[in-house]
């Protein structure tokens, strides 16, 4: 693998490096953070390395137009997006000036010769204590697509650190060149009026039953209206939000790289009378298939290519609620609205009607009958990549992996369990570090899988038989989707997308159903399995795989990493609840 200088410069040394590399290589460095609407960067033949500098700090936000405390990175929400292209490295200088510890992880990236920088926590690095830096720094290889970034330290990214990352691919590769002609970004996610730190007390408790904390509003690009009526507590500052507005020039084609970047809904996405041509599903380039709407789950990214061809006039962009697959919402509004303005319309409101037409006199919650399928992922069997690999086989290691959540008779408190093990990892003693002693014994509740063979298949039956949907990510991988259904998974009996199945980091297990993935084990490292229900993060429903650990242990760890490892954890913090608030 080829290695720019200042890369291994930042991989060997410190921060001063960083800036030192910055200084003498990248006068380019300009890339910081305000160019969320700038143009993609420019491709080059040879991969850069491309630095940005973020700043984390604590501060208020109103999205909705209810103030409420939010975590930033460099003052923005949604934070800085990160645009590169493929081949290139990406190097993120992080100045944690949070008065807590904090971590980074770059979704849809499989780390690969990194994977002390895949931001994990208790897997594969020590969180960054506050008021230090930390550089991550990473090749992003083969990855092409729309992915994003977030906070995995506690549930911090629900309280505002997430963003998106765009990678281009060449000109001469990208099957897609001519088949749009703009793109845009496109963050829904489910938004909570409280932060984190009480919800997450409540949810912890015997108080809560399990229930998970429900949104009180959802955001499109960080933004959307919310009736102040319902504001709760009451004594909340609460003005009228708005909505986001897309400026789009008639008789164009437009490629929409869509992520959901909330803590636990899915979203149905829609444009009001526009078919939508789906062709990438987490980095993977589709054979187009044409819908009306798309389920967004947790986690997922698709791009849809959206044609503007209907009357020059302006239409509703919805993201709708999984509303069946959420706890019953109180006074949330089923249908996030952001505005499409074609060029000459003018600024009038749309008056589009959607495919569901909500009663405006009813006083429940009204949920879209499509919202039943939006909690599953779109049919397995018409996801095929476009460049085809064929199933993975034959399998050496099948693991079943049963969820489930049980409430503990001695402390009351509902937890999620894989296997029977509730996740609770020490932060501070991650597995990686663990990994290099001689003899290693991992605690139960790490709960680790180790695979020792390299290039062995792994085949991972996700079983699920509770009424809820659990969108499940598997990190330093790109993973077949080889079976989903309903019921009870049967090696041989089940169907399975056995053709050019789907490729892709995140998938929806279906409620009381199935979702079996495969991958090949290449990739050395300690990577995460676990449901992206942020709330489900918290409460156990976590595994990590010791990948070749052998390898692993012969790979040199870079020296800031291992430090972070040096820091005692920051007084105040308990294992299992992390920082409570007071
Ligand atoms: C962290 O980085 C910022 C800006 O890049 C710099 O101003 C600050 O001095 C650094 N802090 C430490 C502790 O190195
Ligand atoms: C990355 O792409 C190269 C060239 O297309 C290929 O040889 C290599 O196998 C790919 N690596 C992975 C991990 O897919
Ligand atoms: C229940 O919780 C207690 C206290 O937190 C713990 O010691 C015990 O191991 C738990 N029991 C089970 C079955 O998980
Ligand atoms: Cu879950």
């Amino acid at each position: 693998m080829i290695r720019i200088g200042s890369h291994r410069c930042l991989l060997w040394q410190s921060v001063i490096c960083a800036l030192v590399c910055l200084l003498a290589f990248h006068p380019f460095s300009s890339s910081t953070s305000n160019f969320a609407d700038a143009a993609p960067p420019e491709f080059t033949s040879t991969p850069r390395n491309r630095i940005f500098f973020w700043k984390v700090t604590a501060s208020t936000l109103a999205p909705d137009g209810v103030t409420r405390p939010v975590l930033l990175v460099n003052d923005k929400y949604p934070g800085p997006k990160i645009e590169v292209n493929r081949g290139d490295y990406i190097t993120v200088v992080v100045q944690n000036a949070l008065d807590v510890p904090t971590s980074f992880h770059w979704h849809g990236f499989t780390m690969r010769d990194d994977p002390w920088y895949d931001g994990v926590p208790g897997m594969n690095q020590c969180p960054i204590p506050p008021g230090t830096n930390f550089t991550y720094t990473f090749g992003t290889d083969n990855t092409s697509g729309t992915h994003w970034w977030h906070a995995h330290f506690e549930n911090q990214y629900i309280d505002g650190l997430v963003g998106a990352i765009i990678v281009h691919e060449p000109p001469e590769t990208d099957p897609f060149l001519h088949a749009y002609d703009e793109e845009r970004t496109i963050i829904i996610s489910d938004w909570y009026h409280q932060p984190t730190g009480p919800l997450l007390a409540h949810y912890l408790s015997p108080d809560s039953h399990g229930m998970e904390p429900v949104p009180n509003n959802g955001l499109i690009n960080g933004k959307h209206t919310f009736n102040c009526a319902n504001v709760i507590p009451a004594d909340l500052k609460c003005e009228k939000g708005e909505r986001t507005v897309f400026h789009f020039l008639p008789n164009r084609r437009y490629r929409l790289r869509i992520i959901n970047a909330g803590a636990a809904a899915p979203f149905l996405f829609s444009v009001d009378q526009h078919q939508l041509q789906v062709i990438e599903a987490d980095g993977t380039n589709l054979n187009p298939i044409l819908v009306d709407s798309v389920p967004v789950n947790n986690g997922q990214r698709y791009s849809v290519i959206l044609t503007t061809n209907q009357e020059p006039k302006n239409y509703w962009m919805r993201a709708e609620f999984g509303l069946d697959c959420l706890p019953k919402p109180t006074n949330l509004d089923p249908v996030i609205l952001a505005e499409v303005r074609y060029q000459g319309a003018g600024a009038a409101e749309p008056t589009s009607v959607g495919r569901f037409v909500p009663d405006p006199n009813s006083k429940e919650p009204q949920i879209n009958p499509a919202f039943v399928e939006a909690c599953k992922d779109l049919d397995l069997f018409q996801l095929h990549p476009l460049q085809p690999v064929p199933i993975l086989e034959p399998i050496s290691k099948s693991i079943q992996v049963r969820i489930s959540f049980k409430k503990n008779e001695t402390d009351n408190i509902v937890r999620g369990y894989l296997n029977d093990i509730t996740y609770a990892a020490d932060p501070w003693n991650p597995t990686m570090m663990q990994n290099l002693k001689d003899v290693v014994q991992y605690d139960v509740a790490q709960h680790v899988m180790t695979i020792d063979k390299r290039d062995s298949i792994v085949q991972i039956i996700l079983d699920n038989s509770l009424g809820g949907e659990h969108p499940f990510h598997l990190h330093g991988h790109v993973f077949q989707v080889v079976a989903q259904g309903e019921g009870l998974y049967e090696e041989g009996k089940s169907q399975l997308s056995a053709v050019n199945p789907v490729r892709r980091d995140t998938a929806t297990v279906p409620r009381k159903g199935y979702t079996v993935i495969r991958f090949k084990a290449d990739n050395p490292g300690v990577w995460a399995l676990h449901c992206h229900i942020e709330w489900h993060v918290t409460t156990g429903l976590v595994m990590q795989f010791v990948e070749l650990p052998d390898e692993l242990r012969a790979m040199h760890i870079p020296k800031q990493a291992a430090q972070l490892c040096e820091v005692p954890p920051p007084a105040g913090f308990k294992a299992d609840t992390g920082f409570m608030p007071k």
